[in-house]
């Protein structure tokens, strides 16, 4: 039985549902500090509980009740939104995933918490960058998620803790709208391109390169690592790479398909976040030890977008 924290957010909608129509949706508790709306919800109804990951007591009520014995911690002030409110993004990003590794930890339910290619910083090898390098992030997020990485090696290490983690890198998906990050230009310029036929302001420059993903296939890399078996696992956390792009790309690849999409470029502060994240990620040992594979490219990507805003934006 597991418990989804954060699951009203871009991921948490989408994994909840997927979840919910593998493993039965009574089995799968959603929880966030919000309620679901028209706006934000899940596409298999199930058990819902208002859960502030800040305070423990809430945590634990709903493990305990729920008898959960798997915790998916999804919480998290993103890149953008953390730099804008540090204060906040600390908070919720390290003492929300603090309190989860107690509330496991005591009883005994295994936790996963999603990485990303935030906790690389500006002295990490930025291309092809491997699971183990040197990470010295420079946003409080990528700060938060190098915190929970080590926090999660030694709950497993010091106290037998099943923890698992995933360097995430920008996930693009058209069901929920992104919350604050630095990788949001690449789905805002499906909804531009749709809407206006011109993304008149794309916050970073056209040569940035960052690792991206598809959400279906971060949904089914979760859930595959979930379901690993333990002593599959080398390390408690992987790269999940997929595929990489520059906003000129992603742009070229929206226009096979609309010949007249126009861009202009207007970096703005993400620019010096992006400028410190990996250009690409090497996945190998999550192929190695869990046989993870990514099914969308770009142009598939851009296919399935398209086709899926058209009609959220128009019917
Ligand atoms: C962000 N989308 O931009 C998130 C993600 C890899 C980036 O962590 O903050």
């Amino acid at each position: 039985r597991v418990l989804v924290t954060g699951s009203l957010g871009q991921i948490g909608t989408e994994l909840v549902s997927t979840l919910r129509m593998k493993y039965g949706a009574e089995n799968v508790l959603a929880s966030d500090i919000k309620f679901p709306t028209e706006k934000a919800k899940f596409d298999v109804e199930g058990p819902f509980k208002y859960v502030n990951t800040n305070n423990i007591e809430q945590i634990k009520e709903a493990v305990v009740n729920f008898r959960a014995n798997k915790v998916i911690h999804l919480s998290s002030i993103l890149s953008a939104t953390g730099e804008q409110n540090p204060d906040l993004a600390m908070e919720v990003n390290s003492h929300g995933a603090e309190n989860c590794f107690k509330v496991c930890n005591y009883y005994g339910a295994s936790l996963l918490i999603p990485s990303s290619i935030a906790a690389f910083g500006p002295e990490t090898p930025r291309h092809n960058t491997p699971d183990l390098c040197i990470q010295r992030p420079l946003t409080m997020y990528g700060i938060s998620k190098v915190y929970i990485e080590l926090l999660g090696n030694w709950y497993n290490q010091k106290k037998g803790l099943d923890f698992r983690s995933l360097r995430l890198p920008g996930i693009i998906s058209w069901k929920a709208l992104p919350g604050g990050g630095t990788t949001d230009y690449a789905i805002d310029i499906y909804y531009q391109a749709l809407k206006k036929g011109h993304y008149t302001n794309c916050f970073l420059k056209k040569d940035t390169r960052m690792p991206m993903m598809y959400m279906d296939d971060c949904i089914r890399g979760i859930i595959e690592l979930l379901e690993a078996k333990n002593e599959n696992l080398k390390q408690r956390t992987y790269n999940l790479g997929a595929i990489d792009f520059t906003p000129e790309e992603i742009y070229e690849s929206i226009k096979k398909v609309m010949p007249k999409f126009k861009i202009d470029y207007k970096p703005d502060f993400r620019q010096s976040i992006a400028d410190t994240w990996p250009t690409s990620i090497d996945s190998s040992c999550a192929k190695k030890d869990w046989g993870w594979e990514h099914d969308y490219d770009l142009d598939k990507m851009t296919d399935v977008m398209l086709m899926n805003l058209k009609k959220k934006l128009f019917v």
